[in-house]
Formats: structure tokens, sequence, C-alpha cells
């Protein structure tokens, strides 16, 4: 049987291969599968500080970049989550339900405000409960992301056993799919952080942009950081070779193992070599379509417009039905003066 499927991606800046290879990838692939939603989460966004004109910016071209990668609107309904005010008022609902040490727990929590839990804004603390009303309000059954996401998803599911057991079986539990390989790539330049949006903005060499020319792309492979051996191998003591294995075998299709033999003896020049022609295969059309599509922006504001419609039908049964069993009764309807 079909399953609903929902995910998001932040607009915070140029998508990476992370993005792609943890979790957009899986989207184009599900959308024929499944019923697939797909939210770019503005409200997210507004975690840490941004800037309101580039917030608008990063919106639109998320879009573009989600249509580049293969997210096509007809199979799927692509939208902006501020377009649908359900899923804030069902964050409050949500938050009504959530336990302050559980989101103390949240690992991502704590490598954001990186210590410093007083002065950072209260939306990074409760994040996770705007992301499972994102999840909750559809009622999907799976939620496909990258490996830093599964304790949210965890988080999503304590909430909703918890609301459905208070006040009457409402949600779906939801579960997180997470690729086998390329759940979690990591920065070139330090292979103890994951591929990161915003940290590529400070340190431009730690990422791969999804719309990067091929001649930066294979300048940045080929300087990525290596440790000092020539083995190609994945493993103990060689976390960069491991993550530049996983990229290139996620982008091929093979196996590491496969990749070791091909380029046992060769050294890491020709490896790097190999890995830039992959990555620019790969992500050339992308970069094409990217552009093609930021050509017409009225477009993918026309196109967002339309997924809404479609998200919104779908929440409001849900956001209803919470109303209805929690004691805030049915929405006003309120005449324009
Ligand atoms: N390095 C990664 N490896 C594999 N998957 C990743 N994802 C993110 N980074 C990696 C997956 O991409 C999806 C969208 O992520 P997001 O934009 O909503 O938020 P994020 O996880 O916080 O991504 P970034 O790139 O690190 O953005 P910033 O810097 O803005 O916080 C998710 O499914 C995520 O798992």
């Amino acid at each position: 049987m079909s399953k609903r499927v929902f995910s998001g991606i932040q607009p915070t800046g140029q998508g990476h291969i992370g993005n792609y290879i943890g979790a957009l990838r899986n989207w184009v692939r599900l959308q024929d599968e499944h019923e697939a939603f797909y939210c770019i989460v503005d409200l997210h966004a507004m975690t840490m500080p941004w800037d309101p004109k580039v917030l608008r910016r990063h919106t639109t071209e998320k879009a573009a970049e989600l249509l580049a990668c293969g997210v096509d609107p007809d199979r799927s309904v692509l939208f902006v989550q501020s377009h649908v005010p359900d899923h804030a008022e069902l964050q409050w609902v949500l938050t009504c339900v959530a336990r302050m040490g559980e989101l103390r727990r949240m690992v991502q929590f704590k490598d954001r405000s990186r210590g410093e839990s007083e002065s950072v804004g209260v939306g990074l603390f409760t994040y996770p409960v705007l992301q499972a009303a994102d999840v909750l309000l559809y009622q999907a059954h799976g939620v496909p992301v990258g490996e830093d996401q599964r304790q949210h998803v965890e988080l999503m599911r304590d909430l909703a056993q918890r609301f459905n057991s208070n006040f009457g079986v409402t949600f779906t539990l939801p579960e997180a799919w997470i690729p086998e390989v390329g759940a979690r790539i990591m920065a070139l330049d330090d292979p103890t952080q994951k591929m990161s949006k915003s940290d590529m903005e400070t340190r431009p060499s730690s990422g791969l942009m999804l719309t990067e020319d091929p001649a930066s792309l294979t300048k940045k492979i080929k300087s990525a950081k290596t440790d000092s051996g020539t083995e190609v191998r994945a493993g103990d003591g060689k976390p960069e070779l491991t993550n530049l294995l996983t990229i290139f075998s996620a982008i091929e299709g093979v196996p590491v193992p496969e990749l070791e033999t091909r380029f046992a003896g060769s050294g890491y020049g020709a490896f790097k070599a190999a890995l830039a022609d992959a990555v620019v295969a790969a992500l050339e059309p992308i970069r094409l379509r990217y552009e093609e599509l930021m050509g017409d922006p009225g477009e993918l504001d026309r196109m967002l417009f339309k997924g809404a419609e479609k998200a919104a039908a779908v929440a409001a049964p849900t956001m209803d039905a919470v109303r209805e069993r929690t004691g805030l009764g049915p929405r006003a309807v309120l005449t324009p003066q």
C-alpha cells in the first residue's frame, strides 16, 4: 500500500551534497511510490538570527533547487511551511504536551547552542516540536531524513503517543526513513562535523554546493583534507577517506569495498580526480536546471501557492480533530469587515 511521507528542508542557504545524498534524492525516488509532502520550512529558518530579505530569497532559491533535483510538483505536494498556518497552531498545542527534559536531551540543540543555552533563542529549543507538528499534521508514515534527524523523529513519536493517550487517537506514529549509504556526509575540512549549509557560509571549502560550478567543485575535492598516507581505504584511522568514499559510493551506487579495489595502489590524487568527475557529472544537470528555473521567480511562487492549497486541504481535518479533542472547539469563521 502506498504510504504518506513528509520531509522538510530549511531555506538557510545553498543546499549541499550532504542534503542531496542524505535526503533529497530519496525525496525524488519516493514521490513515485508514495504520497509525498515536501516542505520548505521557513519558520525553522527563523530559529537562528536571520535577515528578512535573505530569507525570502533563500525560500525561492530552495524551491528552484528542489525542482532542479527532480522534485515534481505534479507527483508530490511542494509548499512553504508558513503558507499553511496550521503548522504554527499545532506546534503550540504540542509545545504544551512536550516536556522540558525531553527537549533538553536533543543533540542538535546542544550542538547549535554551543553551550550558550541561556542566550540562544527559544525557537531553537522548540525547533523539534515544530518539526513534530509538520509531520503529524499530515498523518505521515515515513520521514525521509539524514541520520542527524533520527532523534527528532523519535521525539515526534513520543509526542504523538502522549497526545493520543491523553486526548484520543489522533496522530499516525511516523518512522524515520534513513538511507543505508550517505546518511551523514561530513565536512571536507573536518570529518568530525557534518557538512552543513550554514557552516559553508564561513568555511566555503567545508562543503560541495548543489549549484556550484564544475571548476570550483573539482578544486574543493582535490584540496579536501586527507591523512598523510596513500591507501584509498575506509575505516579506522581514515575518517576523511571514509567520507570521500561514502560520497563516491552514494553518487555512483557502487559499494565502498568495490571502490577500494578499483583504486588500490592508485594514490589519493587519482582517486580524488575520479571522485571530482563523478560529482560534477551528477551535479551539473542540477546546476543548469536551477539556473533556468531562477529565470522566472514569479512562476516558482505560483507553483508554491498551489502546493500550499493542496497541503492546507490535507492538514485541516487533523487540526480540526486536535481543536475538538483538546477543548479549543471549532475555528471561528471571521467575516472580513
Ligand atoms: N551532512 C549531511 N549528511 C546527510 N544528510 C544531511 N542532511 C543535512 N545535512 C546532512 C539532511 O538534509 C535534510 C535537510 O536538512 P535541513 O536543511 O532541514 O537542516 P539541517 O539538517 O540542519 O541541514 P544543514 O545543511 O546542516 O543546514 P543548516 O546549516 O542550516 O543547519 C535533512 O533531512 C537532513 O537530515
